[in-house]
């Protein structure tokens, strides 16, 4: 135990003003925030001391990065610590592009590296999935093509090296095969799962959280899921930012002539320029006039 008396802990799972915290043996004690300071996220590392059965949040160690997501009424954080970010997608159901991209900007906003991981690889919808992918392949993005359910042996050759000793967050639509990645990962995951919701004495909102897996006994290797495609926390990107997080629009951004071209209506916009080349999608084009629309209503 250190100095000051406090035991370290990782959070594996928050309800509320609850959160499961693990002990660095992979002991699971509920511990509730002292004040706002010590409010946490998943992968949020701590400094708690036990009270009775449970424990008091005293301090959370600084964060390396932190996702947020939107919901009704704010921008909430809602995983902290990631070494990166897979975008989980299906040949079927069809993806939504927009909700894609804004995935893959929350990602480069929060300084986490990101990869596209396509599911359902066997079934003939693959061919319009690959080809909308390829505009983010071109830009850079790794895209692994997986069929979890149909080549589970070959889907697990594919993402065990991807994976090894990081901490993930899985982010994708419902449908696209998350869960089968999890349970086919963490074999245990269920019992996991069964263990955090007897800790909290309430199974009924553990299947609507954010989760911490892990994926090898040693600890090593961490899934962390969070169901839904959220709307993604965007309001920290301001719209002069946007076109930085988006990588085939900031190749050409030394093309523009005025520095605060907004890509829009300016002459001289090196952004335009390769729309019109079709150097740059006319998809993500879209989805960048959306988002900066979006983004300077909210700020005004
Ligand atoms: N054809 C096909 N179906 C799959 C594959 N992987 C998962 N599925 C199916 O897709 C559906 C949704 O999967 P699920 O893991 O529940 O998705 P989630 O909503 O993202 O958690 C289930 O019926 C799975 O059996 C695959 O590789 N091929
Ligand atoms: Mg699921
Ligand atoms: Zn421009």
């Amino acid at each position: 135990m250190p100095d000051d008396g406090l035991d370290f802990g990782l959070v594996v799972a928050g309800y509320g003003r609850h959160y499961v915290v693990e002990t660095p043996e992979g002991r699971r004690v509920i511990c509730h925030p002292r004040g706002k300071k010590s409010e946490c996220v998943v992968g949020d590392r701590l400094r708690w001391q036990p009270a009775g059965d449970e424990g008091v949040i005293e301090h959370v160690e600084p964060r390396r990065n932190l996702m947020f997501r939107q919901d009704e009424w704010r921008t909430k954080a809602f995983a902290a610590n990631l070494d990166q970010i897979l975008v989980m997608v299906a040949a079927k159901p069809v993806f939504s592009e927009s909700q894609l991209a804004r995935a893959l900007i929350a990602a480069e906003s929060a300084g986490i590296a990101a990869h596209v991981l396509l599911n359902k690889a066997d079934l003939p919808e693959i061919e319009d999935a690959r080809a909308r992918l390829a505009p983010y392949t071109r830009m850079g993005y790794e895209v692994v093509e997986v069929a979890l359910k149909a080549r589970t042996d070959e889907a697990r050759a594919t993402l065990s090296p991807m994976l090894e000793g990081k901490a993930t967050l899985v982010l994708g639509p419902s449908g696209a095969g998350k869960s089968t990645l999890i349970n086919l990962l963490a074999p245990d995951a269920k019992a996991q799962v069964g263990e955090i919701s007897q800790a909290l004495n309430s199974g009924k909102h553990t299947t609507t959280s954010t989760q911490w897996y892990w994926l090898d006994a040693q600890r090593t290797t961490g899934l962390i899921d969070s169901p839904g495609f959220q709307e993604f926390g965007l309001r920290q990107v301001t719209a002069q930012d946007l076109p930085t997080l988006m990588p085939d629009l900031r190749e050409h951004l030394p093309g523009c002539r005025f520095y605060n071209c907004t890509h829009q209506h300016e002459p001289g916009c090196g952004v335009r320029a390769a729309v019109e080349r079709g150097e740059i999608s006319e998809s993500r084009y879209r989805i960048y006039g959306e988002i900066r629309e979006e983004l300077s209503q909210t700020r005004w």
